[in-house]
């Protein structure tokens, strides 16, 4: 029997929303602050996934400037009707005690690939909103709700509302469809019509070690909606030795032989705790019951890390090249930036050819205008490389290889200037805000040309090193480092996404140092 084996898109890939398009499957992502915005995931065979773009990819349609951490895009929804995807999303502002501020909006498209529309405005009332394209032609947005009449707008529950598509907006009554199950924080509805029945899927538990997801059904589309009796179709909770933690948010899919897929979000956790490579998609093959119920295939409500495959032919995917030499036009679709897009002011392959090119600018904890190009890491053993020539003139130009969660949270090998060493090496750590300086004194590097970075990360540890032309081969910079700080669940606060390794610059004086990276490395060390 053939398997797919989970996660099938490792890395930070959470809340996945798949849909099938004749013999096509895809599955979108969230993202978060990364610009651009959503990832779409394409596949024949539900095993073998290859990156298939960002719709989100111009501040028109997206701009995150000023966003909180672990804001941005939660959770999009891709649907299709008619030769038309859409693609519904949320952009979070801020999110903090009774500071809700999230926007949801639809984009259109004919293919995946684009042209993607100007974002068309829906509501602000909560996130996780959905679209459903119903038989007779109507068509209506789901989300959850914050309870705006107590405190801290806790979540309540799942608001359904027509969608006029001509006008452009909601229209008619915002009905209350589902209060959820008795284990709340209801979220990520999508629905689903079947044989009569319309279902509704919903995460709940919160997306961490109580995630679960539940699903209910109802005659009509405003309900009333019955709690499946045998909830929750899918859970980790209770269970620490599965390899998939944290299992919910998901969405369902038909094969074009009649089989049933639910793709949802797990986690791999460190030290029974850590997961570094964030949230990322995994899928169970589903079954229906004779009375209409969704169960997993093989039983019980537990992911598993293996699942049966479609029967449909397997349609291999190519493998991601180690090297990024930068020979290419367009940056590749691996990489990312903070909040906004990655344009020719601030990152530029034209301006030293063979090179990625970064122009220094605000710091690693700036919500606004970093100067910062990542790629998610996808492995807990992997080694990332680099080759960076700059020239700073003082303690305010920088320019290295950086391992980034986020604001508060990231490590970074860097060159720049010492008054009396000249060019010197630094490695700069965050842990939860609190700064600090790992290499004491710093060390002092070639005057003059490139000089080469690296880190080995290793499952819950790292080791920065550096190459130049007076080094005879790779030499260790400082102690090894914990990566484990680098995770949703390092700290309360509201945390979402995932470890990325990559590219950075910063010039505070404003003077625009340049950066020129010759290459970038990334290399699996694990089967
Ligand atoms: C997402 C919500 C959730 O919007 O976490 O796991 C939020 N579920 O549905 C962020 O991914």
């Amino acid at each position: 029997m053939s398997m797919i084996t989970n996660p099938i898109l490792p890395g930070f890939h959470a809340d996945p929303s798949i849909l099938r398009v004749g013999e096509d499957f895809y599955i979108a992502t969230s993202t978060f602050e990364w610009f651009p915005g959503v990832r779409i995931h394409h596949s024949r065979d539900l095993k073998n996934w290859s990156f298939a773009g960002s719709p989100l990819t111009r501040t028109s349609q997206l701009d995150m400037k000023g966003n909180m951490n672990s804001g941005g895009v939660w959770a999009p929804d891709l649907s299709w009707h008619d030769g038309t995807f859409y693609l519904i999303y949320t952009d979070v502002k801020q999110w903090h005690g009774a500071y809700k501020d999230a926007h949801n909006y639809l984009v259109t498209a004919p293919a995946v690939t684009g042209p993607w529309s100007e974002p068309v405005y829906l509501n602000s009332s909560g996130f996780d909103p959905s679209l459903f394209h119903d038989d007779d032609g109507r068509k209506y947005l789901v989300n959850m709700v914050w309870d705006y009449r107590s405190g801290n707008h806790p979540f309540a529950g799942i608001v359904l509302q027509e969608f006029d598509e001509e006008a452009g907006t909601l229209t008619g009554p915002i009905k209350m469809i589902y209060e959820g199950s008795d284990i709340q924080m209801t979220e990520g509805p999508h629905l689903y019509k079947k044989d009569g029945w319309y279902y509704l899927l919903v995460a709940e538990g919160g997306t961490e070690y109580e995630h679960a997801e539940t699903v209910a059904r109802a005659k009509t589309i405003d309900g009333p909606y019955e709690t499946d009796p045998h909830y929750p179709l899918l859970t980790s909770r209770g269970n620490p030795d599965l390899t998939i933690q944290k299992a919910g948010h998901a969405s369902l899919v038909d094969t074009p032989n009649g089989e049933w897929y639910l793709a949802h979000l797990g986690g791999r956790p460190l030290n029974g705790k850590y997961c570094t490579l964030g949230r990322e998609t995994s899928i169970q093959k589903v079954v229906w019951t004779d009375d209409g119920w969704l169960r997993l295939a093989h039983g019980g409500h537990f992911p598993q890390a293996e699942t049966e495959a479609p029967d449909l032919p397997e349609v291999k995917v190519d493998k991601e090249p180690v090297r990024d030499d930068f020979n290419t036009d367009v940056l590749g679709g691996a990489w990312n930036s903070l909040r906004i897009p990655a344009d020719p002011s601030w990152c530029s392959l034209d301006d030293r050819p063979g090179h990625l090119r970064l122009y220094g600018r605000e710091s690693l904890s700036s919500v606004h205008h970093q100067s910062l190009v990542a790629r998610r890491q996808t492995h807990f053993a992997c080694r990332v490389q680099t080759s960076v020539d700059s020239a700073p003139e003082d303690f305010q130009q920088k320019a290295g290889l950086v391992v980034y969660y986020d604001t508060e949270d990231h490590a970074y090998l860097h060159v720049t200037h010492h008054e009396e060493k000249g060019r010197v090496l630094q490695i700069l750590r965050t842990v939860g805000g609190s700064y600090e300086e790992v290499l004491l004194p710093p060390q002092r590097v070639a005057q003059n040309g490139p000089v080469e970075l690296a880190c080995d990360i290793h499952y819950d540890t790292m080791q920065f090193f550096y190459r130049d032309a007076e080094t005879a081969d790779w030499q260790p910079l400082g102690k090894r480092l914990d990566t484990t700080h680098m995770s949703d669940d390092s700290a309360p606060d509201v945390r979402f996404t995932g470890t990325f390794v990559g590219m950075a610059c910063q010039d505070y004086s404003g003077r625009r140092m340049a950066a020129d990276f010759d290459y970038f490395d990334y290399d699996i060390k694990e089967s």
